[in-house]
């Protein structure tokens, strides 16, 4: 093994070991940090790899241009096993790094689709261009509130066309369709406000979608729901006294 290879075998050796692993939290699996650090080492490796390729490739056009244009190559022929081995090696080893990002996107995609079995059901509906969210108890809210330390997953579908839940905060993204229910989860742990976004392009109004989401303290929380339920039951007696005269 040439010192070139021994130092790329090591390099890659301590990238692979770097974690891309969901993080347990409250015994909660949560793929959120996993993703940024898988993210981060896909910024490295390219990095890595597109600084080998370009130094190689600047360092055999100077050493090797031509000097005239009389210039005839002078190069020894490869055997083929050589040929076949500067073609191969490399690119074994580069895909070698591929396949284990792919296996740690695997692991973490797995632990995406897992929801946590305390968590909060939310119903989410998009439409052109907003977003309703059914606590399943008659509160329905325009924006996402949810309380600090549990797992949210939402249950959404789409009134009209093809929209997309993108929690940046989070790091979840799924497509929400009409006649589907598709689902995330998150785990928020400290109050913070942040926003959702529609990403997939959806009309006119898409920028607009974007929707508040807010981390609440968990008695905050249940002080907004309590008014939102009582509101929304004082609601519904009125639209049911309104049906009945
Ligand atoms: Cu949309």
């Amino acid at each position: 093994m040439n010192r070139i290879t021994r130092i790329l075998f090591s390099l890659f050796g301590v990238l692979a070991a770097w974690p891309a692993q969901a993080q347990n939290y409250d015994g909660i699996n949560d793929p959120a940090t996993g993703w940024d650090h898988l993210w981060n080492e896909v910024l490295i490796d390219i990095t890595v790899i597109g600084v080998i390729f370009g130094i190689a490739a600047i360092y055999m056009m100077i050493r090797y241009r031509a000097k005239s244009p009389e210039d005839v190559g002078s190069a020894k022929p490869l055997s083929s096993a050589r040929a076949w081995g500067w073609a191969l090696i490399p690119a074994a080893i580069f895909m070698a790094d591929d396949f284990f990002l792919s296996a740690k996107g695997w692991t973490l995609w797995n632990a995406y689709r897992q929801v946590p079995e305390n968590a909060l059901e939310i119903k989410a509906t998009a439409q052109m261009y907003s977003w309703e969210f059914d606590y399943g108890n008659g509160v329905l809210a325009d924006e996402l509130l949810v309380p600090v330390g549990q797992p949210v997953v939402l249950r959404m579908t789409s009134m009209d066309v093809l929209h997309s839940f993108f929690l940046t905060e989070f790091r979840v993204k799924e497509d929400v369709m009409p006649g589907r229910i598709t689902y995330l989860w998150f785990h928020p742990r400290e109050p913070l406000e942040t926003f959702v976004t529609c990403v997939e392009f959806c009309g006119t109004g898409h920028s607009v979608m974007a929707t508040a989401v807010k981390v609440l303290p968990v008695d905050d929380y249940t002080a907004w729901m309590t008014e939102a339920k009582a509101e929304a039951d004082a609601e519904a007696v009125a639209d049911a006294a309104g049906t009945e005269s």
